[in-house]
């Protein structure tokens, strides 16, 4: 017996469950924590003009891409904080990806299991106004900056994908695995390209991006087996990072990973009706 898990697109409506992992009123670190109000403003422009002042020289070459049509087609700039649908439909063209509005964190298992559908589901409220630069749990900035750019190329929409189909009806330990590896490539990952390291993940951090490309931290070769176990940090500054040398690389390296958990079926998109077929 194996645990539940979608088929079906519309099913994706049961994969809601929040987690409370960084809460203001009790985390004295939260940037929100003392503030009894949340509800200062915090400054978009400079969010939206410092983190963007980075990405040539930071960024990989598919976010840039991408970045360069969301600020000419999808409202991306210093005033203007994007319409999720309008986002979505842009991904949709391009990669048939969508946005799916979610209230928050959520499990990592119902997360992983929309990315097996080519949704992402995506947090709409912002960070907190004291700390323009991070924040704790993911926030539009965070997804708009940080995660659709990516999207937005087809290589890493398939490894995404993967990664969710990899998840369905997997264990909890295998779950546990597959949003560490998740944590290592999405979130932080690097990658080489003309002999130079740049971030693919990190980039609506202004701290992490700095640092994943500083002489600081460790950086070695993305193994998916490895990242699957290697401790990480969610309080602080990763000592580990992990380097593809591209995406394609990545994504098969990722795909010999997955054929190696156990489980007593296989899955298959179907594309035409939004659905997984068992093999
Ligand atoms: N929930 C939301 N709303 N956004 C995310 O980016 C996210 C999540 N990431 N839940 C997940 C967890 C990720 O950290 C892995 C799969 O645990
Ligand atoms: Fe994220």
């Amino acid at each position: 017996k194996f645990h539940w898990f979608p088929r079906k697109i519309c099913e994706l409506d049961k994969c809601h469950h929040l987690v409370t992992k960084f809460d203001p009123d009790l985390d004295l670190d939260h940037p929100g924590y003392s503030d009894q109000v949340y509800l200062q403003p915090v400054g978009k422009k400079e969010v939206y003009s410092t983190l963007k002042s980075l990405y040539p020289t930071h960024a990989c070459k598919e976010y840039l891409e991408a970045f360069n049509l969301l600020e000419k087609f999808c409202g991306y700039n210093e005033n203007n904080i994007p319409q999720l649908e309008e986002v979505s439909r842009f991904l949709k063209e391009r990669t048939g990806f969508q946005l799916r509005p979610v209230a928050g964190l959520l499990s990592a298992r119902d997360f992983l299991a929309s990315l097996a559908f080519r949704v992402f589901q995506c947090t709409q409220y912002i960070r907190h106004a004291s700390s323009p630069m991070h924040s704790p749990e993911p926030d539009c900035c965070h997804e708009l900056l940080g995660h659709v750019p990516m999207l937005a190329d087809k290589t890493f929409a398939q490894f995404s994908q993967d990664i969710g189909l990899a998840s369905l009806g997997a264990t909890d330990e295998e779950i546990e695995k597959l949003a560490t590896l998740y944590w290592f490539t999405v979130e932080f990952g690097l990658c080489r390209q003309n002999g130079i390291v740049k971030a693919y993940g990190t980039l609506s951090d202004l701290f992490s991006t700095s640092h994943s490309l500083s002489d600081e931290p460790e950086v070695r070769d993305f193994d998916p087996d490895a990242a699957a176990v290697q401790p990480y940090q969610d309080q602080n500054y990763q000592p580990v990072y992990f380097v593809s040398e591209s995406f394609s690389d990545a994504k098969s390296k990722l795909r010999s990973y997955a054929a190696h958990i156990k489980r007593p079926f296989s899955v298959k998109y179907e594309p035409y009706t939004h659905s997984i077929e068992l093999l």
